[in-house]
């Protein structure tokens, strides 16, 4: 600790357990082998990452067939500089009021479901549901289809009900099957002409909101998303969409 007590004052930051700057990291590895054989392994994998003093501080075989879950503890030697760091600007959230004054201006409708094979439904519902602090609250409609919908009846929907946007949920994430949903659905929508017409926002706790503007559509949210924010999004992209035409 003395010798790190000098990081107080400055800019560098570095992991930390027990001791300021200890450089202490925590590692969660599974592996495809059984106990013994995954624990040495996960050493090994922690010396290639750089890390020194190694421990493995938890085993666990998940499945005989699936191998064993390891985590350790070790300590890297490498620092930040935060004011080398370039963190984007958090997105402004408006206030209920606002939200509220601008959907009784200009009423928004949406369609929304869980796609392909998707059950998860609770974080959607948390979006949407009034209960839970969802848009509905703001006056928005929402047309929810279920669960594991697929693309193509939320893209018939959104024709049908002439809806402002379409709200997917795809919360498994096995093979990047939420990002190739994202595409497909951005797809479709051309194929159907109303791309121009529709906001497609996507939601689910992997998902990267920059890797999901990148399959075409409008907006991702991940973990820890509020109806506040994707209401903020509807308004303001719709406002912009107005403005323009
Ligand atoms: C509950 C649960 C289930 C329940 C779902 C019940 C239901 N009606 O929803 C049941 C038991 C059915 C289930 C089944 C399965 N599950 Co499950 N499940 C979970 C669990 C424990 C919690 C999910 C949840 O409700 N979270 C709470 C909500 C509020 O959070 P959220 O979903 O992230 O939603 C927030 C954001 O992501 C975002 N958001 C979500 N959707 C949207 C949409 C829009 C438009 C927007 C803007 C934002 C948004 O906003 C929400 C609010 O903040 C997770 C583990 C976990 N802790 O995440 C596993 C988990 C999601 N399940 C998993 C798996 C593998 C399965 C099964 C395949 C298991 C199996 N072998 O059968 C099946 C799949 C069934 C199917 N066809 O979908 C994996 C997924 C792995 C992956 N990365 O793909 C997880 C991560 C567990 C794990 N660690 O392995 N599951």
């Amino acid at each position: 600790m003395e010798e790190n007590r000098n990081l107080i004052k400055t800019n560098i930051i570095k992991p930390e357990v027990e001791w300021l700057g200890d450089g202490i990291v925590q590692v969660e590895i599974m592996l495809p082998a059984e106990k013994r054989t995954a624990e040495f392994a996960a050493i090994e994998l922690g010396r290639k990452m750089n890390l020194k003093d190694i421990e493995v501080i938890h085993k666990e075989v998940m499945h005989p067939s699936e191998g064993t879950r390891i985590q350790m503890k070790g300590r890297l030697d490498a620092f930040v500089d935060i004011e080398t760091l370039h963190i984007p600007k958090e997105p402004e959230v408006l206030t209920d009021d606002q939200i509220r004054e601008a959907v009784k201006k200009s009423p928004i409708r949406i369609v929304a479901g869980t796609v392909g094979e998707d059950e998860h439904s609770v974080g959607l519902r948390e979006i949407i549901d009034i209960k839970h602090g969802g848009i509905e609250k703001y006056g928005i409609e929402c047309n929810y289809l279920g669960t594991s919908v697929s693309c193509e009846k939320l893209v018939d929907a959104a024709i049908e009900l002439d809806a402002d946007a379409i709200l997917m949920s795809t919360i498994i994430s096995h093979d990047k099957i939420h990002y190739r949903n994202m595409k497909m659905m951005h797809d479709l929508c051309i194929e159907k002409g109303i791309r121009d017409k529709v906001l497609i926002i996507a939601g689910g706790t992997q998902v990267i909101p920059e890797i999901a503007v990148e399959q075409g559509i409008d907006a991702g949210f991940g973990r820890g998303t509020k109806g506040r924010h994707v209401a903020t999004f509807l308004v303001k992209k719709l406002g912009e969409a107005e403005n323009e035409s």
